[in-house]
């Protein structure tokens, strides 16, 4: 079978991956529709190979579309989605509109895709990019050991704040190397040489929430509410591709040679984990550009007796987003 699909927000920096990465798995796509905002109705985005006329969101009639991936915003899937659902779609949403809704499954496709099935709504929802590249790979810890407590620092790259982030970098960058002011737009100060301890809104704990996601998003995908997480997350000035600093105590002491072994035939997962120069991934070395969940730096808690360190990096647009949400794409049309 052939399937209508559709992307929203198909011009925006996880759209155009969504796109490519529909076309490089080959998922079975009868007609792609790529939808945004109308601004960009009338111009055109490539999907595999061929040109396709970007329409105008607000009045495209979704009778007929079998898939729908959004990644247009909050605000948009809020409005957008129910009216997609209602008129036959299964909506897989990148956005955290609905992600800590109980009647909207939040699916990892390598930790819990058995998930897929469970919506009601016909609404899945894809995870924060920070929260999907840590559990991919402590979930075959949690699996093997159990996680009591993640301490978690996130360093994030620019393209998670979308187009506009990516060209803030490019922007600030240019107008510093020529001795000229950089003002920032996009983000609250000055992210060309610097880093910003504030992503997303501040919430009344004093933590933002993109640290909350990380608590709330882990508990739900793992399915165990008694997880600890006490996370920092901060804003780098790196195009693509998020890195995160992990310390897990787990419940059974793991060493760091079995979580090594035990990484190395996890699904979505890459060891790269030699203790000498650049035997680590790397945004750049590594991760920008593959579908990878890149791990290194695994070692001892020299701190606690059942603490372990590791250093998760992966594409914030590709694992992080737009890549998952088409292997949930995949899971469900595998169902049928
Ligand atoms: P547009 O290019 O027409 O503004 P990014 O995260 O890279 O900033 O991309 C956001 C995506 O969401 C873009 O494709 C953008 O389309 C889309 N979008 C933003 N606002 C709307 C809207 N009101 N209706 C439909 N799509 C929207
Ligand atoms: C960032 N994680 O890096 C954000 C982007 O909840 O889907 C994605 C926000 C979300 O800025």
């Amino acid at each position: 079978k052939q399937y209508k699909v559709a992307v929203v927000g198909a011009t925006g920096a996880v759209g155009e991956v969504m796109l490519s990465i529909l076309a490089e798995r080959k998922f079975p796509v009868g007609e792609l529709v790529a939808l945004a905002s109308e601004r960009s109705a009338g111009e055109e985005v490539k999907f595999g190979g061929r040109d396709v006329v970007v329409q105008d969101l607000a009045t495209f009639d979704p009778t007929g579309v079998d898939i729908a991936l959004f990644s247009a915003g909050g605000s948009i899937s809020k409005e957008y989605a129910p009216k997609f659902a209602a008129a036959g779609a299964v909506v897989i949403d990148n956005s955290s509109a609905f992600r800590y809704d109980a009647d909207v499954p939040l699916v990892v496709s390598e930790v819990n895709p058995d998930q897929v099935a469970n919506r009601p709504r016909g609404i899945i929802a894809n995870p924060n990019c920070s929260t999907m590249q840590m559990l991919v790979a402590l979930g075959p810890i949690h699996r093997k050991v159990g996680i009591e407590r993640i301490n978690v620092a996130t360093y994030q790259s620019v393209s998670g704040a979308g187009r506009s982030g990516l060209e803030e970098l490019g922007r600030q960058t240019g107008a510093l190397l020529n001795f000229q002011q950089a003002e920032p737009e996009r983000f609250q100060v000055q992210i060309a040489f610097n880093l910003i301890p504030h992503i997303d809104e501040f919430m009344d704990n004093g933590f933002t929430k993109e640290e909350m996601k990380l608590i709330w998003e882990t508990r739900k995908i793992l399915g165990d509410d008694s997880i600890q997480v006490n996370p920092t997350a901060v804003r780098v000035p790196v195009f693509f591709g998020h890195s995160e600093a992990v310390n897990v105590e787990t419940k059974v002491k793991i060493t760091p040679e079995e979580a090594r072994e035990l990484l190395k035939t996890a699904p979505g997962v890459e060891v790269v984990d030699e203790r000498k120069p650049g035997g680590y991934p790397t945004p750049v070395t590594h991760a920008s550009g593959k579908d990878a969940v890149y791990v290194g730096r695994i070692r001892d808690d020299l701190s606690h007796p059942r603490g372990l360190n590791l250093w998760i990096v992966s594409d914030n647009i590709r694992k992080g987003a737009a890549l998952n949400a088409v292997q949930i794409a995949e899971l469900v049309v595998a169902e049928r």
